[in-house]
């Protein structure tokens, strides 16, 4: 492909320069660079195409070097990096040591905050403009944020605050009536108020003519009406909601028209009383017509083959944890019609899609509202029902304050599902589910569970629903291990784990999806050493299986534990908070292998495993070197 126009860009400022033939043209070059590496690194696809004008134009008419943009979520920033410098990188893009699949302030000096999260942008934009503000600064600051991410309560208490403290402020709603699914929520009802001015029109004339109707104060009233700052058009149009909020409201404004976005990013900088809001309707995946056509399979993809209309490589799959947990929920769910299952805007990530389809009316996509979730189904089990929360460990985190006072405090049988703990992969730092255990372990009343397998994750779900507790399971990103599943479900005793490798000499104590690669870690062991290290699984984390563990510290002189988590706080931490509780830790050798105390960059689940020692043949390394060493010491 010709990319003539992107590869004379020097500068981001260079942009600036074209006319708007030229960017027509650049966005093409762009959205064909975008497929190509998408279609070979995975990635956010259908966000970023659908931002492509958006990004030219605010590069058109904002000064990078000073200005400073923060794009929500930032999953849509591949055309800003495409432009600020990255072009030359982009094929690396969520490749281990290459681009991050977000803004990065280590990144570039042009990603002015680092994102990954939904709904923070407005927030941080708004403590941008209080900082240029005090310095006596006068450059802009931008924030983007989607539709979807609208609808977390962060972005309104960033909304209230920047409509009370009316700085000088530029949001721009980034408006594609899309979450990851369709947008949810009585908000998405006000922007989707598209008027024409005819049907303007004819209101304002009914309005008027009804006014007029009433007898002897009527005239006046339509006088009153016509004359006062009773703004017909906001009034019936998303512009009310923004106005009553102390903000300019600029828009709607086609986001593919290039002249109309330069203009109306002009007026909008012009603002100089305070915030303004720019709104853009935006087609998410324009310009992939797959993607288009689907935005909720292509908001994030793997590797797919864009010649072929975006049909997905083949690959050999077992079934993911997602979908044994979707499914497994479904079926408890005909049978008790006091399950109801709920996610924060993630109903295809999180399985419960299935759900939507065949249990509606028991099924609630809240938004993109982690913490409001929670509680939501806190109130949901005080009255009895038996809600199960999906949510991805990460985003869990948000809502650590409801899980504690709104659930646990109550000791309210709420279940969490927590996918994507652990290493997730590609999406990286801001997306690795590894502080779940450590969050959660240590609040009274949770009960943790983390399955070793598909087949375990059964089971936990079936006792989790049945245990009258709050009680999280958490499982990995990606397929399971392959395993049968037994067609009837059994209650797993609580705070009891298994034993699943017999052995000697040295015990291995693995956590949850990591118990597996302990067992060929054993196998591969006993080939190097000539005997089989025992396997133990916890199943529980919390309450946890103490009296076991205990028999192991006494039993063994040599421990390894493996967990996908960190270890400040998390399993193995717990297990050594015990043995220390009966003075157990002056007679073994412990090693533990997890996340240390560091942020985890993106790169392949494998890849990222094997460089944290969580692989089968790692673990094995590691317990043949810990036992030699601990052999030679003597
Ligand atoms: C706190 C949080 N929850 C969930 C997500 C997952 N997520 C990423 S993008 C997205 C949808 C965002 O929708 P919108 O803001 O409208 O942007 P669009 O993708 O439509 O461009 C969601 C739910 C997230 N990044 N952060």
């Amino acid at each position: 492909m010709d990319q003539h126009i992107l590869d004379s860009l020097q500068q981001p400022g260079d942009v600036a320069k074209l006319s708007n033939e030229e960017l027509e043209q650049l966005a093409h070059e762009i959205r064909d660079m975008i497929v190509q590496v998408v279609s070979h690194n995975g990635g956010h696809l259908a966000p970023s195409l659908g931002v492509v004008e958006l990004t030219l134009a605010l590069l058109a008419t904002f000064n990078m070097e000073e200005d400073k943009l923060i794009w929500d979520v930032g999953h849509q920033s591949y055309a800003y990096k495409l432009l600020t410098g990255r072009k030359d990188k982009f094929a690396t893009l969520r490749t281990l040591g290459g681009l991050s699949g977000f803004p990065r302030i280590a990144e570039s000096p042009y990603d002015h905050f680092g994102v990954g999260h939904s709904s923070t942008s407005i927030s941080a934009a708004l403590g941008m403009a209080m900082a240029r503000d005090l310095r006596g600064a006068s450059h802009h600051v931008v924030a983007v944020i989607g539709d979807g991410a609208l609808t977390a309560g962060e972005a309104f208490e960033g909304l209230n605050l920047a409509g009370h403290m009316a700085r000088r402020l530029i949001v721009i709603l980034n408006d594609n009536e899309m979450s990851i699914s369709s947008n949810v929520g009585a908000l998405s009802l006000i922007l989707s108020r598209t008027l024409s001015s005819q049907w303007m029109r004819q209101k304002r004339r009914n309005l008027l003519h009804f006014l007029r109707s009433i007898p002897h104060i009527g005239e006046n009233l339509a006088l009153y009406a016509q004359r006062g700052e009773w703004s017909f058009k906001s009034f019936f149009t998303p512009g009310m909601l923004f106005e009553a909020l102390h903000f300019t409201y600029i828009g709607p404004v086609d986001g593919h028209d290039l002249a109309a976005l330069k203009k109306n990013l002009a007026m909008a900088a012009s603002v100089e009383d305070g915030p303004v809001l720019l709104h853009v309707r935006t087609i998410k995946g324009k310009g992939f017509a797959p993607a288009e056509k689907n935005p909720t399979k292509y908001h994030g993809v793997s590797s797919f083959l864009p010649e072929t209309s975006g049909r997905s490589v083949d690959k050999k799959h077992f079934a993911t944890f997602t979908q044994v947990f979707g499914e497994t929920l479904v079926k408890l769910a005909q049978e008790d019609p006091n399950i109801i299952a709920i996610t924060a805007a993630m109903p295809e990530g999180t399985g419960t899609d299935l759900f939507r389809t065949v249990l509606p009316e028991r099924f609630v996509d809240v938004g993109i509202c982690e913490q409001h979730a929670v509680t939501f189904a806190a109130g949901l089990a005080a009255t009895g029902f038996k809600p199960v929360v999906a949510i991805y460990s990460t985003f869990l985190q948000r809502s650590y304050d409801q899980v504690i006072h709104d659930v646990c405090l109550q000791n309210l049988p709420v279940t969490f599902c927590i996918d994507r703990a652990g290493l997730v992969g590609e999406d990286g730092a801001t997306h690795h589910g590894m502080f779940d255990l450590a969050y959660l372990r240590h609040i009274p009343n949770m009960h943790l569970i983390a399955p070793r397998d598909e087949n375990m994750l059964r089971h936990a779900l079936y006792t989790s629903i049945q245990l009258q507790a709050p009680c999280a399971l958490r499982y990995p990103r990606g397929v399971g291990f392959g395993v049968d599943l037994e067609p009837k479900l059994r209650l797993l005793p609580c705070g009891v784990g298994e034993e699943v490798q017999e052995g000697e000499k040295i015990a291995i104590v693995a956590c949850g999806n990591r118990v597996h690669p302990a067992m060929e870690a054993a196998r591969l062991v006993q080939k190097e050493l000539g005997f089989t290290p025992l396997v133990f699984d916890p199943i529980w984390i919390k309450p946890l299986p103490a009296e076991a563990l205990l028999d192991l510290a006494v039993r063994f002189k040599c421990c390894i534990f493996v967990e996908d988590g960190v270890l400040a706080g998390g399993f193995s931490s717990a297990v050594l908070e015990l043995w220390s509780d009966h003075n157990l830790l002056t007679d073994i050798h412990v090693k533990r292998i997890g996340i240390p105390d560091t942020f985890v960059e993106h790169g392949s689940q494998l890849e990222l495993r094997e460089m944290y020692g969580l692989r089968g043949h790692c673990i094995a390394k590691t317990v043949v070197e810990f036992y030699r060493g601990l052999q030679s010491e003597h």
